[in-house]
């Protein structure tokens, strides 16, 4: 591996880049802002890089599965599964729910009118599922995560819940690749600090624990503050 390659891979990955040099004893601390900033010496030369960019895509490997995070419109994956925060209706609504069903089409709604009419509806905590209509992926997942009232009405277990019953529809398909958004953490007001390590130990105990056919759980988050709470999240989880 030539020295100008592992450069170029420190500074792809890290926040801060240090040149120690041994000749004139001193510390040249090369950072990425402002962006661009680049330095390089010749011989007498130590290079140490620090800390690990946001925008390098966190991961986790669990058993063959990858658990990846990413900042992005969750419409947009070519995946098998999405997943949606629905409502327990069915019926629609806004954030992730009003952007699947607008990309998707009226068919996604049409299947979502027959589940209702067949079983009532999803419960908080359930998920059912229907085609994908319009969009890259194969199917849409719909589950139900809980409306947050303060933390003591069993929030926990059922966004545990919503997770695990998204998964399992997944595995009962022998899906490969699904992708979540950061459900109940929009309209449903769970504080993504506390919904993001639920939301990933859950993931993290079904593919240990669980027979499936996952080989990539993501999570495609909308925006900046729920990706640096998940990449916190993972982060906490992979030192445990
Ligand atoms: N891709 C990925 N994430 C998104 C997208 C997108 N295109 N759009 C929004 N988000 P929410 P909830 C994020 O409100 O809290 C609906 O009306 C958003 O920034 O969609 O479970 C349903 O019909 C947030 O981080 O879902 C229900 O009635 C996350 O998705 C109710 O809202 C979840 O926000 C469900 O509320």
């Amino acid at each position: 591996m030539s020295y100008c390659f592992i450069l170029m891979e420190c500074w792809r990955r890290s926040k801060c880049i240090i040149f120690h040099s041994y000749m004139t004893d001193s510390n040249i601390k090369a950072s990425r802002e402002p962006e661009g900033f680049y330095v390089w010496f010749g011989e007498g030369v130590v290079m140490e890089s620090r800390g690990e960019r946001s925008d390098v895509p966190m991961r986790m490997v669990v058993g063959e599965t990858e658990i990846r995070l990413k900042q992005g419109d969750i419409t947009r994956e070519e995946v098998d599964a999405i997943v949606n925060a629905a409502n327990s209706g069915l019926l629609g609504g806004g954030g992730v729910d009003g952007a699947i069903h607008r990309a998707g089409g009226p068919e996604i709604m049409e299947e979502c009118r027959q589940i209702r009419a067949r079983q009532g509806g999803c419960p908080t905590g359930k998920a059912v599922v229907t085609g994908a209509g319009k969009l890259k992926a194969r199917y849409v997942i719909h589950a139900v995560g809980p409306v947050w009232r303060g933390g003591d009405g069993g929030e926990e277990e059922l966004l545990r819940s919503a997770y695990r019953e998204s998964l399992q529809r997944a595995a009962e398909r022998q899906l490969q690749r699904i992708a979540f958004p950061s459900l109940s953490t929009g309209a449903y007001g769970y504080p993504v600090d506390k919904a993001a390590p639920v939301a990933l130990s859950e993931v993290i105990r079904f593919l240990k624990e669980e027979n499936h056919s996952l080989r990539e759980v993501r999570f495609v988050l909308f925006n900046e503050e729920t990706y640096q709470a998940y990449e916190t999240a993972l982060s906490r989880l992979k030192e445990s």
